[in-house]
């Protein structure tokens, strides 16, 4: 039996975060062995919002060196920029027209970047959903591992699906996304109602190559509560939930598991637990990292391959796609 498919993807946006790790990657690596996996780097997306051209070139290797550093392995998955394969535009076009405007107007992620960027609303920002469609449909992708801010986006790309073949017939996969149970929305550690995001100014944010230091301090400094008390409670002690969600996510635990741990203990000793449980995972990772850095050739090498693997797999989906709504097939 052919391995089923999994898909994802990363905006080469900014240094990545703990929350993009946790929530995403780290579960992109345990699929990587049963799975026939696909794992993207989306500069297409993170034009939407202005990027300084040396910076997204930056990012984006960096986002590849990450993939590897965290364990991905590219003689068992593609890893790939999303400009290398032109089929992703393509598709995300043709999609485009079988999105309705009412669907793209409710997306929570297009009404939070519009707030943050009033200055450049742009077209390409609010159908941005559709192209992230075209990328998952075109691998034939039974499941998208992401964390919890994805699923509104993947829910859609299921509507979009169904909606194409329910027209020309059983052409697209409808996939179902993955949102893993801890970790699915690491927040802010300065304001543990507001996801950690990577484009946020920093201060509640543990960048992946942070130095060490640096994030013993922020843990330490992270917003609790009051109460005094250790107990998991996601609405009334925020702060704590989110610091115990890191910590178990570190662990491959659930909450369940690692809360009678701290049970007792203060607000310090659970921190510090954070700390080093965060320090013992990104310290290896960063030293791989640097070296991946160092050798752009090798990364580049590593794309290209990608590329080449996605596109076989791309390919055939666009040209079903493009015969089904009544293109002439180049001669
Ligand atoms: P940006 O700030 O540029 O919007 P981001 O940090 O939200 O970026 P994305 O590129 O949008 O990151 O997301 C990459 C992946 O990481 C997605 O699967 C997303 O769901 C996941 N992710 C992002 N932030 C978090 C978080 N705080 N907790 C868990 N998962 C997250
Ligand atoms: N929209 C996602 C990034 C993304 C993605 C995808 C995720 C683009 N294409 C395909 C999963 C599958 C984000 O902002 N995190």
């Amino acid at each position: 039996m052919s391995k089923k498919i999994i898909l994802s993807g990363i905006q080469p946006s900014g240094q990545l975060s703990i929350g993009n790790y946790l929530g995403a990657i780290k579960n992109f690596v345990n699929y990587q062995d049963t799975y026939d996996t696909y794992y993207c780097i989306v500069d297409l997306h993170a034009i939407t919002v202005r990027q300084n051209p040396v910076a997204l070139k930056e990012n984006s290797y960096a986002l590849a060196a990450w993939y590897l550093a965290a364990g991905l392995n590219p003689e068992k998955c593609s890893i790939f920029i999303q400009s290398h394969v032109t089929e992703h535009a393509e598709m995300g076009w043709i999609l485009s027209t079988f999105t309705q405007m009412g669907e793209l107007e409710r997306m929570t992620q297009f009404k939070d970047k519009a707030n943050q960027h009033k200055q450049n609303i742009n077209a390409g920002l609010f159908t941005y959903p559709a192209l992230m469609a075209g990328d998952i449909l075109l691998y034939g992708t039974d499941v998208v591992p992401t964390g919890h801010d994805q699923k509104q986006h993947i829910e859609l790309t299921r509507d979009i699906a169904k909606r194409f073949n329910g027209i020309y017939g059983d052409i697209l996969t409808v996939p179902e996304p993955f949102i893993p149970k801890v970790a699915a929305r690491i927040k802010d550690l300065q304001n543990p109602l507001k996801k950690m995001s990577k484009s946020s100014d920093g201060a509640g944010t543990i960048f992946l190559n942070e130095p060490l230091k640096s994030i013993e301090k922020k843990i330490k400094r992270a917003v609790t509560d009051n109460e005094m008390n250790i107990a998991y409670d996601e609405k009334n002690q925020a702060g704590l939930a989110n610091l115990m969600g890191i910590y178990a996510a570190c662990e491959n635990k659930q909450i369940e598991e690692v809360l009678p741990l701290f049970e007792g203990k203060g607000y310090g000793d659970l921190k510090k637990a954070v700390a080093e449980k965060v320090i013992e995972i990104l310290e290896p990772m960063q030293n791989r990292y640097n070296e991946l850095m160092n050798d752009k050739a090798e990364l580049d090498n590593i794309l290209k391959k990608g590329a080449e693997k996605a596109r076989a797999k791309a390919s055939p989906t666009l040209i079903k796609v493009k015969e089904a709504v009544g293109f002439i097939a180049p001669s």
